[in-house]
């Protein structure tokens, strides 16, 4: 089950990577930080905010992404947050099977931004609490 799961959002953190890397960056199958944004200002829907604001969020959601701190979101990374994002609207892993193919990486992007945009410096804290007990939860500590 938990292997199921696992591997559910790791395909889809790799198809994720590739998908913006191919779109938005250099194929070079690591996601930047400035890969995402450009992928977040051009698919996301929040059209009320400038683009400054637009960016300054992506730029936001990236550092909460890149759990280590490299400068690259890797498929683990990926995985952990949409397994977060998952567990949030309460899939809490019975779909994960289902989930390569049905969900695409816009309609994450979309999701991604509505979840962040009401959040404040409390809100950063418990998405990397989150996003590091859902990491540490699919791959172990390191
Ligand atoms: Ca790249
Ligand atoms: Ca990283």
């Amino acid at each position: 089950m938990k292997d199921m799961y696992k591997n559910g959002f790791l395909n889809f953190g790799e198809s994720y990577i590739k998908h913006i890397d191919g779109k938005y960056g250099n194929n070079d199958n690591k996601l930047t930080a400035d890969e995402f944004v450009k992928s977040q200002l051009d698919e996301s829907i929040q059209s009320e905010l400038s683009l400054n604001e637009q960016k300054a969020m992506a730029r936001n959601i990236f550092e909460h992404l890149d759990i280590n701190n490299n400068g690259v979101a890797d498929k683990k990374e990926v995985a952990a947050m949409m397994s977060m994002f998952d567990m949030s609207i309460g899939h809490n892993g019975d779909k994960a099977g289902k989930i390569d193919g049905k969900i695409k990486a816009v309609d994450y992007n979309g999701k991604a931004l509505n979840l962040v945009k009401s959040s404040t410096e409390e809100g950063g804290a418990a998405m990397d609490s989150q996003m590091n007990i859902m990491y540490n939860f699919l791959f172990g500590n390191n």
